[in-house]
């Protein structure tokens, strides 16, 4: 059996605390805070610097408007530049110091803002990572993969940009308005409250865009999903596009998803543009307010020629984050569309998991299946796909399954490592109900050879040893040798090192089923099973394949899906399936004397030899 890491230990208890903590799915900010465990602090220190650095923004105004009303045209002004030009230039001087001390805090602001979304980026796309890992069939069959792609891709960096853009904006927004609101407010009340009273106008403006724009960004990602998972399919299933030339047929589909998308990437700017004439008249219509009373208020003497300018330099620090609010909107329903995508993963449960106390120790499982009245029936199907099967293999024996396509042989198979869950009946192993067993160590007791071969692009050498990394090349070359693989993968010009492509790209159909025998055998598991895995090599390598599995030097029960009687002649028992029932079971020989199934295949494939 093979030993647990430290590392693997450590990854089992961080996913047993995530487990725990997500089980109460929070509102959108309250994840956001959730994952910037270890440096809520730094956010924190990142928005105060914000507050200071757009507090900072007064500071110039400020200084100049000291300059002009004591220096430059208030009635002691040439007095006070004869008399005391050392404050002229200490303001001056202090003009510019704050300035380059400003520049440097939002240098560091902006790196700290960027350093947080990058740790919580991490955190998020690690723990998606890990739940998409974790999750059972009925996920796959649910999700596409290209919409997959999309939530830990593009999803996942519009997270990243609320935390990194959009809450600094915000915040932005909200300390340069409201310092300069204070400061307005310092000046001369009454002229600030002239000036702040566009507010409420402006803040209807934002409501009934918000209305608008939130469901244009849920379809935006919509259409990017859509668009990935054309391309993704498209990509994946390249040989089927050549092999029927339809390569025009997907460019013009591909072209209609891009067209989409794009189309509604200008609807949603367009969205904005309707509202910005809306935004501009207000953010001008400070300016005149500032002028007509700003001037009244001059003329009557309640304000001073430094204080009008100070106003009228400001401006900018209300009109301009009344500009901004669009974009910040924008960005926002961006975030609300993406983080629910991203969300419904993260807090997303696969429905097989382990029970509380799962049966999981160091010792490897003797091997002994039985099937007690099982039936099954998938979740998205409507009709059962396996009636009351029951069958016992002991440790050490082999049983194979034959029968129709579609009898139910992969479904009956995929029970075994709780793939799917059986909708009546019990299966043990070793008398114990899968489902008490904890999967990790139910599943490292069973090598399985699917009936579609996945290969990674990986080494040969990688591809076997996939299931158990520590086991060294010679045993590599060993179960190899089982599956009758070293031949061809010795004749290969970098042998086991060869590299195979996507999906075993470059390699024959039965030397993909020989590899991934070899590397179902290269766990030494309890529990053999073989879906169809020889059915594409010849006679004379599945004879020698046969043998080897007769001589393994570790015990297992094997399970063998196959279709020739070659196959599955010598094995302790034969059941033939059909429409999801057992309707024969025996040896070679008992099957041929009832005469039924078995005995029309046997003629059929030997022309009654064998009998
Ligand atoms: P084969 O490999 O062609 O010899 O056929 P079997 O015997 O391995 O058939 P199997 O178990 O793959 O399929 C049995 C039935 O279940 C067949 O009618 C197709 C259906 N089926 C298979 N997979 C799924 C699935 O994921 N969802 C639903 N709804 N039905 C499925
Ligand atoms: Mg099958």
């Amino acid at each position: 059996m093979k030993r647990v890491s430290e590392k693997e230990k450590e990854i089992e208890r961080s996913l047993m605390q995530l487990a725990q903590s997500t089980t109460v799915r929070p509102g959108r900010i309250k994840w956001l805070i959730t994952n910037m465990k270890g440096c809520k602090t730094l956010y924190l220190i990142g928005i105060l610097g914000t507050f200071i650095y757009n507090g900072m923004q007064l500071t110039v105004p400020y200084f100049s408007s000291r300059i002009i009303d004591d220096f430059l045209t208030g009635e002691s002004a040439v007095n006070n530049m004869a008399l005391h030009r050392d404050i002229f230039y200490a303001l001056i001087a202090a003009m510019i110091g704050f300035t380059i001390l400003r520049v440097l805090i939002v240098y560091f602001d902006c790196m700290i803002y960027e350093v947080v979304s990058q740790k919580v980026l991490y955190r998020v796309r690690n723990i998606l990572y890990d739940k998409i890992q974790r999750q059972d069939m009925v996920f796959y069959n649910t999700y596409r993969t290209g919409d997959l792609m999309t939530r830990v891709t593009g999803d996942l960096d519009a997270v990243r940009h609320m935390l990194a853009w959009v809450i600094r904006m915000i915040f932005e927004a909200f300390s340069l308005v409201s310092a300069t609101a204070i400061y307005y407010m310092y000046m001369n009340v009454k002229l600030a409250l002239c000036i702040l009273a566009v507010g409420p106008l402006l803040f209807g403006v934002i409501v009934l865009f918000n209305k608008k724009i939130a469901p244009m960004h849920a379809l935006l990602r919509e259409k990017l999903a859509e668009m990935n998972t054309v391309a993704q399919e498209n990509i994946s299933g390249n040989r089927v596009v050549k092999a029927f030339a339809r390569e025009i047929y997907e460019i013009e589909r591909f072209d209609e998803c891009n067209k989409d998308y794009r189309d509604t990437n200008i609807k949603t700017a367009n969205t904005w543009l309707d509202f910005y004439p809306y935004v501009e008249f207000t953010a001008n219509l400070l300016r005149v307010i500032l002028l007509l009373a700003g001037g009244l208020f001059l003329i009557k003497g309640e304000l001073t020629m430094g204080e009008f300018v100070a106003f009228s330099g400001l401006t900018w620090a209300i009109a301009n984050p009344m500009r901004q609010l669009g974009n910040i909107m924008n960005e926002f329903q961006r975030f609300a569309a993406a983080s629910d995508k991203v969300m419904d993963i993260y807090y997303s449960k696969a429905h097989i998991r382990d029970k509380e106390n799962a049966i999981s120790n160091d010792s490897r499982l003797k091997g002994r299946v039985e099937f007690r009245d099982v039936s099954f029936q998938y979740e998205d199907g409507n009709l059962p796909v396996l009636k009351h099967i029951s069958f016992t293999a002991e440790p050490g024996q082999t049983i194979a399954i034959m029968g129709e396509t579609g009898c139910g042989k992969t479904s009956l198979i995929h029970l075994i490592p709780r793939f799917y869950e059986a909708t009546g009946g019990e299966i043990l192993i070793d008398g114990v109900n899968v489902e008490d067993y904890k999967l990790k160590y139910l599943r490292e007791n069973i090598g399985l050879a699917t009936q579609e071969v996945l290969l990674y692009s990986d080494s040969i050498d990688g591809n076997i040893a996939y299931g158990d990394s520590s086991i060294k090349r010679e045993q590599v070359v060993r179960f190899a040798r089982y599956a009758s693989a070293d031949d061809f993968i010795a004749k290969m010009p970098e042998g086991y090192e060869t590299i195979v492509g996507e999906r075993g790209v470059g390699l024959s159909g039965g030397q993909k089923q020989r590899i991934s025998l070899a590397r179902a055998l290269a766990v030494r598991p309890s529990i053999l099973i073989l879906d169809d895995t020889t059915s594409a090599v010849d006679l004379e390598t599945e004879k020698h394949i046969q043998q080897s599995l007769k001589e393994l030097d570790f015990e297992c029960t094997k399970i063998i899906i196959a279709q020739r009687i070659s196959t599955t002649k010598e094995a302790d028992q034969i059941l033939i399936m059909q429409h999801g029932e057992i309707t024969e079971r025996g040896t070679h020989e008992e099957l041929i004397k009832k005469g039924g199934y078995y005995a029309d295949l046997v003629n059929l494939q030997m022309g009654g030899e064998a009998v």
